[in-house]
This record gives C-alpha cells, structure tokens and sequence, in this order.
C-alpha cells in the first residue's frame, strides 16, 4: 500500500554524500536486499506502472544539453515539428490507455513555456488527457509560477523537470540554463499542486561522486518528487555525446537501488536507455526498486522496446501493469 509522504515515517531530506555512498557502494545482495525492504513498505511488490510519452513539439530547442537530439545547437536527424493539434495528441493518449499505459506525458523542446495560443493548446491537452481517466504528465521546459498555477487548473498530475547530474557537473553539460533556474521552476510546481516528476541521466561521463551529488539534490527536496525518473543515455549521433563509453547496467542498477532507499515512497521510472539492457539487467532495475517503465517504440524522438517485447518480459518475470 502507498503512504501519503506526510504519515511515512522513514522519509528523511537530510542524507549525506557519505551515507549515499555507502549505500551505492554496497555488497549488490545488501543493496537490493534493503532496496526491495524500502520498496515492499510502501508500493507493491510485483507491479510496474505503464506510461507513455508523446514529443508534442519537436526540435529546434534552443538549450545545448549535451544529450539531447533536440537541441538547435547539434546536427542530428530529428526533424523539427511544430506544436500538434489537440486532436493528435488526445489520438495518442487513447491508443495509449489502449495500451495498458495509465500516466501520458507529453514532451516539448522548448526553453520555456510560450505565451498564448500554443499554452492554451497544451492546456486543452491536459484537460484531454484528464477526461480519458489517465494521469497527465507535461515537461515543457522552464515554467513561471503563473504557467504552473493554469497547468494545475488544467487537472495536470505530474511535470517533468529533471536536475539530470550534480550541481558541479551540470556546467559540463549545459551551458545555456543554471540549476538554480532548474530548482526555481520546481518550487513553482511545488507550490501550484502539480506533483514533481525529477531525476536524471547516468552514463555522461559523470563519476560516482557526481552521481551521489544528483541523488542528494534530489533527496534533500521536502517533500521528496512523486516521481524520479533514472535515464541512461541514450547516445545519438550528432550529439556532442555521440561517442561515450557506453554504461555498465549494474552502474544502473545501483544508482535505482540507491534512489529507492532514499526516496521509498516515490515511483522510481526505468526511463531512457532500456534497448540497451537486457531482460536480466532489467529484471535487477526491478528488483532493485523501479516500478514503472515506458511503453511503446518510442520515446519522444528515440526508439524504445517494442509492446510485445515488454509483455513477454513482465510475463517471463511473473510481473504485471499497474491498473489505473
Ligand atoms: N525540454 C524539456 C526539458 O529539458 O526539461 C523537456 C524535454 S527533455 C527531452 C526531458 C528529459 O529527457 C531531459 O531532462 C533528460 O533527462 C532526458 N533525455 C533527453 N535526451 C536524452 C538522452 N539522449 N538519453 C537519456 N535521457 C535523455
Ligand atoms: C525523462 O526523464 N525521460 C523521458 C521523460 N523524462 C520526458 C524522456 C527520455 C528522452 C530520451 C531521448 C529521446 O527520446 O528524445
Ligand atoms: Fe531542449 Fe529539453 Fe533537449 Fe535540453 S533536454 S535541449 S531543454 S528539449
């Protein structure tokens, strides 16, 4: 069963870089053994929640984040699209919910929110996706506290803003936004209603070091995000990440155990990067805590594994898709 956070007495905002290093550091049996102990109080055991993400504006974006295929800064084949129609995004959530997915979240490459016609747009989409009994889930870029405020009224669940690597590495990383604007627009989904949905990225060329760094920022919020997404890189061509090592899934597997100790009452997503893994790594990112994943073959401009891939997987492993 899940705890509201405020009744959860195992929540803390204070842990130390030692401690997450401990914990990330230890014996794998120790550390997914305590991982599953975290999980098993608050959610349940053997269920993953389903969501699916739609690019609603693609490309173009004036950001460099160095991962990105759809920063304006980098030469990779995204084509740019303009803002979908409400029509096409609510034809996306339906085949989504026909999919077993119960949370949609729509994705556009924007710096910041625009003003006008495209927000009302993005509104009407909310209120959509809301009426077809699913979670809405937007990641826009940076919100002002207004924009946040109108996307609560619209009935949005959840936004996606993610810190993505420490304080200290962020600057090797992007250079056209601060993590102070990153925080700031947090507060103002905080303070509007709307739940957080924050993590980040392994496999950037980040150290350990760096990676506790991401799991404190991120553990030190009060109250913790509802949501922690943990993405592996995802290299694409054109980027100037193009050619990283690729990451050692166990490296993931930890960093997902660590979170879920850290932060037990949130849903902790298998994001990016699952083509890369196999079912057995995949079955460890469960064990150690994940409980929801994306489904579909798409991300929002990268591939993802195929439906019946994921339904063989979840049936191989005796697992199944939280209901809504
Ligand atoms: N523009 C908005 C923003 O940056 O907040 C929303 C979209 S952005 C694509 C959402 C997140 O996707 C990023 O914060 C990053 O964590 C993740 N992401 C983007 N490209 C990725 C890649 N190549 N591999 C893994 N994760 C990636
Ligand atoms: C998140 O942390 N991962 C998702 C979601 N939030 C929006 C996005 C992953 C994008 C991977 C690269 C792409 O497909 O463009
Ligand atoms: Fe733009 Fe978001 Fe990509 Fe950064 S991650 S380039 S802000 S779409």
């Amino acid at each position: 069963m899940k705890l509201p956070q405020a009744i959860a007495p195992d929540l803390r905002h204070n842990w130390t870089l030692l401690e997450i290093e401990t914990i990330y550091t230890s014996p794998l049996p120790d550390l997914i053994f305590r991982a599953q102990q975290a999980h098993r109080a608050h959610h349940p055991a053997n269920q993953v929640q389903g969501c699916m993400l739609l690019s609603i504006k693609t490309g173009g974006c004036p950001e460099d984040c160095a991962y990105c295929p759809q920063s304006a800064h980098y030469k990779t084949n995204v084509e740019r699209e303009a803002l979908l129609s409400v029509d096409d995004a609510l034809i996306a959530a339906r085949q989504a919910k026909a999919q077993g997915a119960t949370r949609f979240c729509m994705g556009a490459a924007w710096r910041d929110v625009p003003t006008g016609e495209p927000f009302e747009r993005v509104l009407q989409m909310v209120r959509g996706v809301r009426e077809l009994g699913l979670e809405a889930c937007c990641t826009l870029g940076m919100l002002t506290r207004e924009q946040a405020q109108a996307l609560a009224d619209a009935g949005l669940t959840a936004y996606n803003h993610n810190l993505d690597t420490s304080q200290e590495f962020y600057g090797e990383i992007i250079s056209t936004r601060t993590y102070d604007e990153r925080l700031q627009t947090l507060q103002h989904v905080r303070n509007s209603g709307v739940t957080v949905c924050c993590g980040g990225i392994i496999g950037m060329g980040e150290s350990r070091r760096e990676r506790y760094g991401l799991l404190r920022e991120l553990s030190s919020l009060n109250p913790h995000p509802e949501s922690v997404p943990v993405n592996m890189l995802v290299r694409v061509a054109g980027t100037p990440l193009a050619n990283q090592d690729s990451e050692d899934p166990l490296e993931l597997v930890r960093m997902i155990a660590t979170a879920r100790i850290l932060m037990p009452a949130s849903f902790v997503r298998l994001s990016a990067g699952r083509l890369s893994l196999s079912d057995e790594a995949q079955a460890l990112c469960f064990l150690a805590g994940a409980n929801s994943v994306f489904l579909g073959d798409k991300l929002l401009t990268t591939p993802n594994p195929e439906a019946d891939q994921d339904q063989r997987l979840l049936d191989k492993l005796g697992m199944r898709l939280a209901a809504v």
